[in-house]
């Protein structure tokens, strides 16, 4: 056990995009004493984790996918492709923490297993697995949006005896599909990035799918060393536009389906969708996400194009996707749909043919067996929520997150959570996180934090703490813009429908750079929504 505690000003969960920076930030900027720690045994976070065959950034990524603050590094990084594979972002925050000296402040393979806010101190008290204690004034939880593994509950699953591997725990060593039956189930961005590479050296691949997906071409290609130097020449304005739309510089059409004919409507689709990447649905029509009858349009479209794909109508079939386009995370593909037309993959239905078991060497479906040697599992995270709740702080009175969050997620501007003094979340429920630029998202809502900070110490202030009627407000205020739309109607991990059992609400802000001036006014503003304490002594 502990003997001796550690005192900080600032404990940094997480040491992925917003864990790193708020690092930086916090120490650099602000002169505070930061520790941080990370179960993973290097920086990155969820790209640290998330190694698997074929994954690359799911967004229109170099070089915006990427901290924004310094024009040094701006200029230095040298992206190579315009839709960045997971190796070249992981070297790239490597890169960061030894520009910016961060690992001498990170403690790496070793996860928080306990953090108690104590009253009197005005304090987080923290334990590690390594047997540590640490007391700060601030507990800045970077514990990231997509990280806790859903892991299926099949019958039997634990007795399948062969290779096992989730997509967001992939071995740090080389895993060989050669000459092998691999099953993979899921077809979320994971299994969409993982599949094609997978059949090209797998003896057969037969994918379990639940929900048939709408992706969009990512046309993936190498970023010519120009293009690259005319964003940095024009650095200053791209990240002016990415702070005002929505996290990415692009100017988005803000025309309306009706004022054009069918036909014209359609050679905008065309173009949008050879151009690759998410345009078909940012920049088609301006109500796509809201009206129906426009959203079954561009849906139509999609399918036609999965059709005029696949070589046989029987899987084509199977791949129409039935919801609401782009009401579930949309999905950036190098190839997908044509990997269905190889004679070594296979599509299994599981609405039309469920599963009822596993055994040692097959999964039963109730069609029939399918033998498989390894089984993928590409079934996504407890999202947005789960690695907060794996955290489970203890707030004022006693009181654990995991109670406080049984039946609704509340938070107070998605960083902040009533009875939870000092402790900040970036991209927690309700800010807009996994909606908006995640390493922007995360830059700007640690200067927020920062400005918290600051506020507290020229006041002479122990806690801050967000109201309950303040948290109130503030999921009407969120629920509201998302009830504008399409997104609450389908089934997915942004309103929690992924996990059985976890309540159903719509987990992020919709209006990125609207949300953002909000953070911003509250500060200008003396922090409307929080109680402060003054510092007592001691
Ligand atoms: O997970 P998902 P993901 N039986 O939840 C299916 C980000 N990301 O890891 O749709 C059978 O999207 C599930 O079916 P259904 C990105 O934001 C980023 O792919 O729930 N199937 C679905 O098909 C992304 O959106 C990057 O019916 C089951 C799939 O598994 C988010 O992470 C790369 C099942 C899960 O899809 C999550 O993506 C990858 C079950 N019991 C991901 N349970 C990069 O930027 C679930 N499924 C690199």
């Amino acid at each position: 056990m502990s003997t001796q505690i550690k005192n900080v000003d600032a404990i940094v969960v997480g040491a992925g995009f917003g864990g790193l920076y708020a690092l930086h930030h916090l120490r650099d900027k602000l002169g505070l004493s930061v520790r941080a720690f990370d179960g993973a045994g290097g920086v990155g976070g969820t790209w640290w984790y998330n190694r698997y065959p074929g994954a690359r950034v799911d967004a229109p990524s170099s070089p915006f996918y990427a901290y924004t603050f310094s024009d040094e590094l701006v200029n230095e990084w040298e992206w190579t492709e315009t839709q960045t594979a997971q190796a070249d972002v992981l070297a790239y925050l490597e890169h960061f923490a030894d520009r910016f000296d961060l690992t001498k402040d990170i403690q790496f393979d070793t996860w928080v297993t306990d953090a108690r806010w104590d009253e009197n101190a005005q304090r987080w008290n923290v334990e590690t697995d390594a047997g540590e204690a640490v007391s700060a004034q601030f507990l800045v939880c970077a514990v990231g949006a997509l990280f806790v593994a859903n892991m299926p509950d099949y019958p039997g699953i634990d007795d399948f005896a062969g290779e096992l591997y989730h997509t967001g725990r992939w071995p740090h060593e080389p895993v060989s599909f050669e000459g092998k039956r691999v099953g993979v189930m899921g077809t979320g961005s994971s299994g969409i990035q993982s599949i094609p590479e997978i059949a090209k050296t797998a003896d057969h691949v037969t994918v379990f799918q639940r929900t048939p997906q709408y992706s969009l071409p990512a046309r993936n290609r190498p970023l010519a060393p120009q293009e690259l130097a005319s964003y940095r020449d024009d650095w200053d304005t791209l990240r002016d536009s990415m702070f005002k739309r929505g996290g990415w510089p692009f100017e988005v059409m803000r025309r309306q389906a009706a004022d054009y004919t069918a036909e014209e409507r359609h050679a905008i689709y065309e173009a949008l969708w050879d151009e690759g990447g998410m345009h078909l649905a940012i920049n088609s029509f301006i109500t796509v996400l809201m009206d129906e009858a426009v959203n079954e349009e561009v849906s139509e479209f999609v399918r036609g194009k999965i059709r005029a794909t696949i070589n046989d109508p029987e899987t084509a079939r199977k791949l129409m996707p039935d919801y609401y386009f782009a009401t579930k995370r949309l999905i950036l593909d190098n190839g997908y749909f044509e990997t269905y037309n190889r004679s070594n993959v296979s599509l299994v239905d599981l609405r039309e043919e469920p599963i009822e078991s596993f055994t040692s060497t097959s999964v039963r479906t109730s069609a029939g067996e399918h033998a498989i040697d390894m089984l993928v599992l590409a079934t996504g995270f407890d999202a947005v929520t789960g690695s907060m709740l794996n955290l489970n702080p203890q707030g004022r009175d006693g009181v654990r997150l995991k109670d406080k969050w049984e039946s609704r997620f509340d938070t107070y501007l998605g960083t902040t959570i009533a009875g939870f003094p000092n402790l900040f979340m970036i991209h927690g429920p309700t800010s807009p996180g996994v909606l908006y630029t995640m390493p922007l998202g995360g830059e700007r809502t640690t200067q927020w934090i920062a400005e918290c900070i600051r506020h507290m110490r020229e006041h002479g202030l122990g806690a801050m703490e967000a109201t309950d009627d303040a948290a109130e407000i503030w999921d009407r205020e969120v629920n509201a813009l998302a009830d504008k739309t399409l997104y609450p109607k389908t089934n997915s991990w942004y309103v929690g429908a992924n996990i059985p059992g976890k309540p159903r609400q719509f987990l992020a802000h919709i209006r990125g750079s609207r949300y953002f001036d909000r953070l911003t006014e509250i500060a200008e503003q003396g922090f409307e929504g929080f109680v402060f304490e003054a510092r007592r002594a001691g």
